[in-house]
């Protein structure tokens, strides 16, 4: 299952309306940034830009994350999605 690591911004909503859109099930976790949720220590390991969206597959291992841009990590679902399906 996929994790994102958001909060109510235009850049991160991309990332679980995509998610949302090809069916696939995720777990969202808020990341306060007007509190400075993103520059604290759990959150800058994940990642050490302290931006959110970012998504992450245990299952296969790999995180996209900011600064890498929002509408790429979609993009890259949506990529990973398509060729599972077929
Ligand atoms: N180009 C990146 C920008 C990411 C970004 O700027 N995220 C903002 C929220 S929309 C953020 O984490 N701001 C907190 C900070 O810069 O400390 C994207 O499209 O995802």
């Amino acid at each position: 299952m996929y994790q994102v690591y958001a909060f109510s911004t235009p850049n991160s909503v991309k990332v679980p309306i995509a998610l949302e859109e090809l069916g696939l099930q995720y777990e969202l976790h808020s990341v306060n940034v007007r509190k400075g949720e993103q520059k604290h220590a759990d959150f800058v390991a994940l990642n050490p830009n302290g931006k959110v969206p970012v998504l992450r597959d245990e299952e296969r291992g790999f995180t996209l994350r900011s600064p890498r841009r929002s509408w790429s990590i979609s993009r890259s679902v949506t990529a990973r999605c398509s060729r599972r399906s077929r």
